[in-house]
């Protein structure tokens, strides 16, 4: 296999002055005509082979400049072509025929449920033509597209369409151009027979720009939400960023078999449906949010992406960590500030760190891929948003945008690096980022330990922290990280206290306005002042991407819970207290007797409940205990059915203590009347379900009763999934005949049935395994499609640590068994499968061993994929 590294890049020696494809489309084969203005560069070696890359093609015929070269003059090595001894410009045309009908990679140009559609990014477009198929060449594209009329009324491409018109036998044609320059990433072809939403933005500059949404027939009444998000998407990144569209339309095309969740291809993005459909009866207000999130992502990569683009694929962040920073934002500015923030943070704690801690650890900027696909990552994607955010803290709102706009201007056009992206950052604020720029080449989670020692005689409260990474493959040691750490002090009547530092030497960490500067292994800061009793809140809004340890009691902990400011740590000392307890419970049984814990935890569950100053989404996130993947991450070897056994108890044991609190919130929140979604109503949504939640561990008839009322009356898919999962996931005896029913009455919808499908793998009881292993069989599932393989299969792995971690090891066989059936299949998805076996070394000897034997059943594969073959053998080293 062949390793890429990012200090082999070298620029390619020719620029392709204009693109034209030809694409005349037949499932087994289609036919592209390509033709290539070439012109090799002023400092290029005269003598620079020509080299093109292409995977899967059959290569009919290739001319220069209008000669058809014979087979001397050119040569098909692996995945490409060379061509010898080519003139300093010509043109360059190559006839090829590919297959979409029977490519099930889903990359290249595919054809499924009878539409044609490409996904490029990242390798794919090689899969199409003929092509330097990296982002560092960018082109001008005209495209013309030519198909059966009636089974494909609608031809899309990228920019605008020029001309279209009949040919004879029943075909007709479209011809598009995009006047923007792009890399072939950024390609994209549509065929098929749509229904049209369509609708219009005025731009800050009073443009007309034409909105449209393509989705399958049936489906335009689940696309409004989508349309309004794209709107306000436009809307904010003109009054936030001064971000204005560029193109006369913007063309969202849904697909049901996609690999990713969205691309964000120049004028015509390809949505997976999860991402577009959405109505209440059929998509929960998660659901809402995220198709929003999404539409905006896309939509923001139009500059952070497309306009600027990266120069090879090591600086991937440099537009996902940007993207996904500014969907954050928006996201927050359309919903709530601490309820986002903290969702955000839950994906980085229980996945990310994950993987900074496991085989796949790799900096956000990596240094090297087998697959390029495998590192479409949380690292390069949510952890290289924590780093932007960071500039953010570091330089301030405007600071960060003088940033953008240096970037901007410098940049438009261009396909750059993420060392471009800092030196703008630090010219645009003359602010030095020299050991800032380490979050982009070290990898591993830093980990933050932080004491704190008052004073009483000079009413000085000193904070000391160290700071430490461990090793992560590759890396053995690290240098110290800038860290900002936002930190409060809060009195003992909950009040923030002014904070004046002094510094007492020249090693102490630098403060401004509530930032801690950590640049060192060691570093204090002192403050002048304080009262006595002060509690330190450290890390507030989660101002960094590290683990921060702090000493606190347990009276401390709950009393932050109670008192904090900062919604941010007041959720995270509610899960501290959580973890602290489930850890303690887990040290019990190890030690045998009965398990207990303290009152205190159960009233302030009970307070923080009753709060009626608070919102109830943060109250739903602040009363639910943290997951096992998070839990694992805090702690270095553990006993995953104490683990479990503890978690399980914890919960039930509030449950028990707060009966009729659970039950009477739940009754004074629930709304019977029409659907609402305005954010009262949704939070009032999510409160019932954690409240429901609780009442239902109790395994009492009044609770299943409840459930069952709620899935029964539910007028949104919000109440109705909650309550099924709940009862799928209960012990009530008529649960398998209430999924039933539920499969019958949304058949049809195929994004309901995912839900079901993973509410079906997530059931933590034995039997488990064996219906997953027969819905295998069942109508509602497809191994080639990616939606169903994640709902059915990765919920079972990442969401069911019960059955997952079998210890019989049926769950590790099951999901060996997945993969080979479809790694020839779908390899991207097939590696991201193979993933759950990464942190395999976190759990017991025998448990290892099982794990270790599936990695190594699946090594041996034949034909093993490179994706997997990447994921699998990182894992054994
Ligand atoms: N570039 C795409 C995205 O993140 C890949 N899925 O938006
Ligand atoms: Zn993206």
């Amino acid at each position: 296999v062949q390793v890429h590294y990012r200090s082999d890049y070298k620029p390619y020696p020719y620029d392709i002055k204009d693109v034209y494809l030809a694409f005349d489309l037949a499932p087994n084969a289609t036919i592209v005509d390509t033709t290539l203005t070439i012109q090799r560069k002023a400092d290029a070696d005269n003598q620079a082979p020509l080299c093109l890359d292409g995977v899967d093609l059959e290569l009919l015929s290739i001319a220069i400049d209008d000669k058809e070269l014979d087979q001397s003059e050119y040569r098909l090595i692996e995945d490409g072509l060379e061509v010898l001894n080519v003139p300093e410009r010509f043109t360059l045309t190559t006839k090829v025929k590919i297959s979409p009908d029977t490519n099930t990679s889903l990359e290249g140009l595919y054809l499924s449920s009878g539409k044609y559609c490409t996904q490029c990014e990242a390798q794919g477009f090689r899969k199409i033509t003929f092509y330097p198929d990296r982002p560092d060449v960018m082109s001008t594209f005209k495209v013309r597209i030519e198909a059966v009329a009636d089974k494909f009324p609608h031809l899309l491409s990228n920019g605008n369409r020029i001309e279209h018109g009949e040919i004879e036998g029943g075909k007709h044609y479209a011809v598009w151009e995009d006047p923007f320059k792009k890399p072939s990433y950024l390609f994209a072809l549509c065929a098929g027979d749509y229904d049209l939403l369509t609708s219009s933005f005025t731009t800050m500059t009073g443009r007309e720009v034409r909105l449209e949404i393509y989705v399958d027939k049936g489906k335009l009444d689940q696309c409004h939400h989508a349309m309004e998000s794209l709107k306000k998407a436009m809307k904010w990144d003109e009054e936030v960023f001064g971000l204005e569209y560029d193109l006369d339309t913007y063309m969202i095309v849904a697909v049901g078999d996609f690999n990713m969740g969205a691309m964000e291809n120049k004028g015509l993005n390809i949505f997976n449906t999860k991402y577009v459909l959405a109505s209440p009866d059929t998509a929960t207000d998660t659901d809402f949010i995220d198709v929003e999130a999404v539409i905006g992502h896309e939509y923001f990569h139009n500059w952070t992406g497309n306009r600027v683009t990266c120069r090879d694929w090591f600086q991937l962040s440099l537009k996902e960590g940007l993207t996904v920073f500014r969907d954050q934002e928006f996201t927050a500015d359309q919903t709530d500030h601490g309820v986002k923030r903290i969702e955000d943070v839950k994906v980085i704690r229980s996945h990310q760190f994950a993987e900074d801690a496991g085989p796949m650890a790799h900096p956000i900027r990596p240094d090297s891929y087998i697959e390029m696909n495998n590192f479409y990552t949380v690292t390069v994607y949510n952890k290289g948003a924590e780093v932007i955010r960071m500039y953010q803290t570091l330089l301030g709102r405007d600071g960060f945008k003088r940033g953008l706009d240096v970037y901007f201007e410098r940049h438009d056009g261009q396909a750059v690096t993420c060392e471009d992206f800092v030196r703008a950052m630090e010219d645009a604020n003359g602010y030095d980022l020299q050991q800032f720029r380490r979050w982009y080449s070290q990898a591993g989670t830093p980990e933050v330990t932080v004491s704190s020692n008052y004073d009483a005689d000079k009413r000085q409260l000193t904070l000391s922290f160290t700071q430490s990474c461990r090793p992560t493959p590759g890396q053995e040691d690290k240098e110290p990280f800038h860290i900002p750490v936002k930190v409060g002090l809060i009195d003992t009547l909950g009040k923030d206290i002014e904070l004046k530092p002094v510094s007492l030497t020249d090693s102490d960490a630098r403060v401004e306005g509530d930032i801690v500067h950590l640049k060192s292994a060691q570093q204090s800061v002192t403050f002048d002042d304080v009262p006595r009793n002060v509690i330190p809140s450290i890390l507030r809004g989660f101002s960094a991407p590290v683990k921060l340890h702090y000493d606190y009691s347990l009276k401390e902990l709950i009393f932050l819970f109670a008192n904090d400011s900062d919604s941010f740590n007041r959720w995270q000392a509610g899960q501290e207290l959580f973890s602290r307890v489930i850890f303690d419970l887990c040290e019990q049984q190890e030690k045998g007797g009965t398990l207990r814990f303290d009152d205190s935890v159960v009233s302030a569950t009970k307070n923080l409940l009753d709060d009626n100053s608070l919102d109830g989404q943060f109250k739903s996130l602040a009363l639910t205990i943290p997951g096992v993947s998070t839990l694992l991450e805090q702690t270095n070897s553990i006993n995953i059915d104490h683990l479990i056994t503890a978690r399980d108890f914890l919960k039930k044991q509030l449950a028990e203590k707060l009966e009729l609190d659970w039950l009477l919130h739940y009754q004074t929140n629930r709304h019977l009347g029409d659907y609402e979604q305005d954010k009262e109503s949704v939070s009032k949504r999510a409160l019932c379900g954690t409240c429901l939640g609780y009442l239902m561990t109790l395994e009492k008839d009044s609770a299943y009763q409840l459930a069952l009322k709620q899935l029964e009356t539910a007028n949104n898919m919000t109440d109705a999934s909650i309550a099924l999962q709940l009862i799928v996931h209960s012990n009530y005896e008529q649960k398998l005949k209430v999924a039933e029913d539920f499969y019958q009455k949304w058949q049809s919808e195929e994004l309901v049935i995912n839900k079901w499908l993973s509410i079906m793998a997530t059931d933590p009881s034995d039997e488990t395994i064996d219906r997953i292993e027969s819905l295998l069989d069942h109508p509602s599932f497809e191994l080639k499609n990616p939606n169903k393989v994640r709902s059915l299969i990765g919920a079972f792995t990442s969401a069911n640590p019960r059955q997952f971690h079998r210890a019989d090891g049926r769950g590790y066989e099951y999901l060996a068994r997945q993969i080979k059936s479809l790694y020839a299949i779908n390899p991207q998805v097939s590696a991201r499968l193979t993933g759950a076996f990464n942190r395999w070394r976190k759990f017991d000897s025998e448990r290892q061993q099982k794990m270790r034997q599936q990695l190594e059943v699946i090594l041996s594969m034949p034909e093993l994929s490179k994706d997997v073959f990447e994921i699998a053998s990182k894992a054994l080293k």
